[in-house]
């Protein structure tokens, strides 16, 4: 598990290399604007069970077979695992987000996932489509101009639709 620091040094560690200026100016970079990527974790979070609720609500309106008898989301018990799963994930992305790196989104959440869901009969297409909206919500909710000091922010909310589309991909 690295964060965008330990990652450098480990790459740099792996050649027997200084950091490289480029280097320090992106890490450096990355301190600088790292107010945006606070007030964004802390949106993200701090609004997560509107996130999946939302997300949750929209992806059984649009494949309502999985809340119908038989369906992967049909009985509480199912519902509330799935609901748990969307939670797990848009924690993850706010790790990696945090860290600036998406590797503890890879190790303790994605590695695996697939097969887990293989095994498990959960169609992965439908976890992809919900984590894709959650990432919708989540950047509507991150990039919004209202009370924040306003700023260009575009290389975080990709950086952080990243993620969810590393999360998607990684099941579909
Ligand atoms: C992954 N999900 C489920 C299970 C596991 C995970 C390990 C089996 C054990 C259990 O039921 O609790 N756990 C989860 C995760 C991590 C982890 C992401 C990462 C660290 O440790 N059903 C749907 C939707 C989808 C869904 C498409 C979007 O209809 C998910 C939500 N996951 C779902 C369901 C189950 C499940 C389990 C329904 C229960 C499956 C079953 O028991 O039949």
């Amino acid at each position: 598990m690295f964060d965008a620091f330990t990652r450098v040094v480990s790459q740099a560690d792996a050649r027997g290399e200084y950091l490289s200026p480029s280097q320090l100016d992106a890490l450096s970079a990355m301190v600088a604007e790292s107010n945006k990527r606070m007030d964004s974790v802390n949106r993200i979070t701090s609004n997560a069970s509107t996130i999946v609720a939302n997300a949750a609500r929209s992806l059984f309106a649009e494949q309502p077979q999985l809340i119908s008898p038989g369906g992967n989301a049909y009985t509480s018990r199912r519902m509330a695992a799935c609901l748990r799963d969307m939670e797990i994930i848009l924690r993850y992305v706010t790790y990696a987000t945090f860290s600036g790196d998406g590797s503890v989104l890879d190790d303790r959440c994605l590695n695996g996932l697939r097969e887990t869901y293989v095994a498990l009969g959960v169609p992965g297409a439908s976890v992809a489509a919900g984590v894709s909206k959650m990432k919708e919500a989540a950047l509507s909710i991150a990039n919004d101009r209202n009370g924040v000091t306003p700023g260009d922010c575009s290389a975080l909310m990709s950086e952080i639709a990243s993620y969810f589309d590393r999360a998607a991909a990684a099941v579909a």
